[in-house]
């Protein structure tokens, strides 16, 4: 029997288990450029079959957040070869998350303060995180967006594909494109975001064209076994929502079986919330989702997200349903989650105060085991 603990290979990536660290936004990275606190958090959880490392914007137009590093300048490409150094020099694998945050941004975090971009000018609603000039940190609502040209998405697609060579200059072992939890991909995919009469709105094929796009882009660039993807058929994350998420999700699941990725990361539910959410008058059905990829000869590793705890995790690898699970929270408060959970140990709880902003409290000075004792 196969189990949580257990190595596989997911496309052209050796992974010892099955356990990967989520991406997760910690807002530590001033400047956009990873440093030396980022390098030890990092190394710290190297014993994790893979890092997903948090959003890592493309350009800084892909930027919606404060303090989080990016992948388009040479100091973060040079700042980035140190934490995969580090990781790799500890027997871990590390894959980075390229984000694009679409309208979910603020002026004072875009470009010459112009407005975020979308396919369409509709607001998120909900709320960013910025840093005032005098150093204060502030959640502000997130600016109205304006609709991106048609001639400006080659421009964007091939900031993704230039953001994948600048991870491999880094020394990644491959990427996750983010196109999950509201951003911009999710943005293109979904009604409650897309009004688009052009060839990137209105039908199905129309919507997923730019995940697409940017799919063939960064898997040419790359490799497709080294491009993993991040989906969250179901989420209400940064006020996205759909009318009829099966219909675009199994026509999104068939057509990334052609193309041998990585890994498909699937965010379950409400990210970071209810498991069982669903859009109005919707239902979304997760396993019919992953029987559609794979009835149409996808080989990549299937990973489930949301919520996992050591039995459900132990459980959803041991029954087939997924090849890898992703943690979040239990991460970040355990740098050694591995060998607790193959132990059955204690685990440290995380503290919520500490997740964005801030130094080495709650970052890097969670215990090990060893230190614990
Ligand atoms: C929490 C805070 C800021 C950003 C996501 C990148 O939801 C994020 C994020 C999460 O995918």
């Amino acid at each position: 029997m196969t189990t949580l603990f257990d190595p596989m290979k997911i496309g052209d990536i050796d992974v010892a288990n099955r356990l990967a660290m989520a991406p997760l936004t910690r807002n530590r990275s001033p400047k956009a450029v990873p440093n030396d606190l980022n390098v030890t958090y990092y190394e710290q959880r190297a014993t994790a079959g893979l890092i997903i490392t948090e959003g890592t914007p493309i350009t800084h137009q892909g930027q919606g957040y404060a303090d989080v590093p990016g992948l388009y300048l040479q100091q973060a490409i040079d700042g980035w070869k140190k934490v995969t150094d580090a990781v790799h020099a500890k027997g871990g694998k590390i894959v980075t998350q390229l984000w694009h945050v679409g309208r979910v941004s603020h002026v004072s975090l875009q470009p010459n303060g112009a407005a975020p971009v979308a396919p369409s000018a509709i607001p998120a609603g909900g709320k960013t995180y910025i840093i005032n000039p005098d150093g204060t940190g502030e959640f502000v609502e997130t600016s109205a967006p304006r609709a991106l040209e048609a001639s400006e998405i080659p421009g964007i697609v091939d900031d993704f594909r230039k953001a994948a060579r600048a991870a491999m200059d880094a020394g990644f072992d491959g990427v996750e494109i983010h196109a999950a939890n509201g951003y911009l991909i999710d943005q293109f995919l979904k009604t409650g975001a897309n009004q688009r009469t052009d060839d990137y709105g209105g039908s199905v094929e129309n919507r997923a064209r730019f995940l697409l796009e940017v799919v063939d882009a960064v898997s040419g660039e790359i490799g497709a076994g080294r491009t993993g993807i991040r989906l969250s058929p179901t989420t209400p994350a940064n006020g996205i929502s759909d009318d009829d998420p099966q219909a675009i999700f199994d026509y999104v699941a068939a057509q990334l079986a052609t193309r041998d990725l990585s890994f498909i990361h699937v965010i379950e539910g409400a990210t970071g919330g209810d498991r069982s959410f669903q859009y109005e008058g919707t239902s979304f059905d997760y396993d019919a989702f992953k029987a559609t990829y794979r009835n149409a000869g996808g080989k990549a590793g299937w990973m489930v997200n949301n919520g996992y705890d050591r039995e459900t995790a132990m459980q959803a690898v041991e029954s087939g349903r997924a090849d890898m699970v992703s943690f979040g929270r239990l991460f970040i408060a355990n740098p050694d989650l591995v060998e607790r959970l193959e132990t059955g140990a204690a685990l440290n709880d995380p503290d919520g105060s500490t997740f964005y902003g801030g130094g080495a409290k709650g970052y890097t000075d969670y215990p090990a085991l060893d230190a614990a004792a």
